[in-house]
């Protein structure tokens, strides 16, 4: 294929050689022998690779919330489409600040990355500690004698941290996020409000505020009068706030506090048919996740919950517990995902801070899988008070943000027309990761009016490609 541009008043031809058969080493040397031979000015190889489409994590393959193949009984495909989110190119900056506020945390559990803690904390304070043993990060480590609920933080901290890809234990959600730990609970596993407020003004601290604050806890509701002025505060700083909702034991049905404020993401609870799995409900609930049955991270060796509590010790090896559930386990897997988000673009929240943090709540609600409870996925509304949106889905959340940049590399500019343009055609890849980045003008189609739109946009100010998607073929 040959194509003319013209720059000012030089021509140049470009020839695009169709090497797809062969392997990257082979187009590198023919590369090298065309510019060789001096017919041209520049050879430049275009070089693409496979992604990994899954992990080399030992119990990925139990992982049914990342991928749903049946393995546990379910239905393939009830889950939150995560190897494709994996798929979509990340800005390289900084990653987002995710503060999990949880009782402790074995801080350097094997399946952690080294050095992942990113400003931990004890909010429990020194005045409700007893004597532990300290290991890394005094205060939010389990130690030896101070684990009454530490399973609880280590297992919320795996869903979301578990170090994918480094050939042992599992994947997390978004391993790649700064997790700051914070522990609210002292040897008994009991709060006050005391170590809330003293855990979300660490969270709020100006030098390495998280941009994410994931809970797992509920709590008596007159805490509200304390900590509402502090999550509208960070509400209107552009925080994402995520909460279990609870899980729906006798007398506690309604979404609890603090998910049920106005400020925070309720998160409830599916199984692996996508069926509501005994969470709490009600008009706050906003969307559930994944967190029935599930594997995460234990305490290691014979503390935690493995070997010793029946339930989780369907795994051999201690550092690890499985069949778990509980919303919980959701909230940080919706925050994984509002990580993704922010790693894929971290101004998803646009110019007005004061919208943000409901630009993130839309985004991840109108990203929903909702046929399921017999709602079609683009009917953008909330489907129940059971699943409130529906069950979130990675892939969909990412695709939202991401149209008009069908070839995946972040930028909207000709490259995207010129991509598109092969596809419609002749039989070109389809977009990438999913064919709704190919729907610049979000019409629910990808054809040459996307092309056209996008050249608009690029050269002669044109409306901006949507952000979040009204369409079926983004589904
Ligand atoms: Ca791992
Ligand atoms: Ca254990
Ligand atoms: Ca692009
Ligand atoms: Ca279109």
């Amino acid at each position: 294929m040959t194509v003319t541009e013209i720059l000012g008043d030089i021509a140049f031809q470009i020839y695009f050689l169709d090497n797809n058969q062969k392997r990257s080493d082979d187009i590198t040397v023919l590369a090298r022998r065309y510019y060789e031979s001096g017919l041209c000015t520049a050879v430049a190889p275009n070089m693409t690779s496979k992604m990994h489409f899954s992990t080399n994590d030992t119990y990925y393959g139990q992982q049914w919330p990342l991928k749903n193949t049946g393995q546990n009984g379910g239905t393939p495909g009830a889950d939150i489409d995560w190897e494709i989110a994996q798929q979509y190119t990340n800005r390289s900056f900084q990653p987002p600040v995710v503060a999990l506020l949880d009782a402790g945390f074995d801080m350097d559990h094997e399946d952690l990355p080294p050095s992942w803690a990113w400003h931990p904390y004890d909010a429990a304070g020194p005045d409700i500690q007893i004597p532990y043993v300290f290991d890394d990060y005094p205060g939010t480590e389990c130690g030896q004698y101070y684990h009454v609920w530490c399973w609880h933080g280590t297992a919320t901290l795996g869903v979301l941290k578990a170090y994918t890809n480094n050939g042992i234990g599992l994947a997390g959600t978004e391993s790649r996020v700064n997790v700051m730990p914070i522990k609210i609970a002292d040897a008994n596993g009991d709060f006050d409000l005391g170590s809330l407020q003293r855990a979300l003004d660490w969270a709020s601290q100006p030098t390495g505020a998280a941009q994410i604050i994931s809970m797992s806890f509920v709590c008596d509701s007159v805490y509200a009068t304390t900590l509402e002025p502090r999550f509208r505060e960070r509400y209107l700083a552009g925080v994402t706030l995520i909460a279990g909702a609870g899980n729906g034991e006798p007398g506690f049905s309604s979404v609890q506090y603090p998910a049920s404020s106005p400020y925070v993401l309720a998160v409830g609870e599916t199984n692996s048919s996508d069926d509501t799995a005994a969470s709490s409900g009600g008009p706050a609930l906003d969307l559930v996740a994944p967190a029935f049955d599930i594997w995460t991270l234990d305490q290691e060796g014979s503390d935690g919950l493995n070997p010793s509590h029946t339930g989780a010790s369907c795994n051999s090896n201690q550092n690890y517990a499985c069949h778990l559930a509980g919303t919980s386990l959701a909230a940080p897997m919706v925050a994984g995902i509002a990580a993704k988000l922010l790693l894929r673009n971290p101004w998803l929240l646009g110019d007005h801070v004061k919208d943000s943090a409901e630009v993130m709540y839309a985004t991840l609600r109108n990203a929903c899988d909702r046929q399921h409870y017999g709602v079609a996925n683009d009917d953008y509304r909330r489907v129940n008070n059971a699943v409130g949106w529906g069950r979130v889905n990675a892939d969909r959340a990412l695709a939202s943000i991401s149209h008009g940049d069908p070839n995946n590399d972040l930028q909207i500019d000709v490259s995207d027309a010129l991509y598109l343009i092969p596809y419609i055609f002749s039989g070109g890849p389809a977009p990438v990761p999913n064919i709704c980045t190919g729907d610049a003008n979000c019409d629910g189609g990808v054809d040459i009016s996307d092309a056209v739109f996008i050249i608009s946009y690029v050269f002669s100010g044109g409306a901006a490609p949507c952000k979040i998607s009204l369409h079926s073929v983004c589904n």
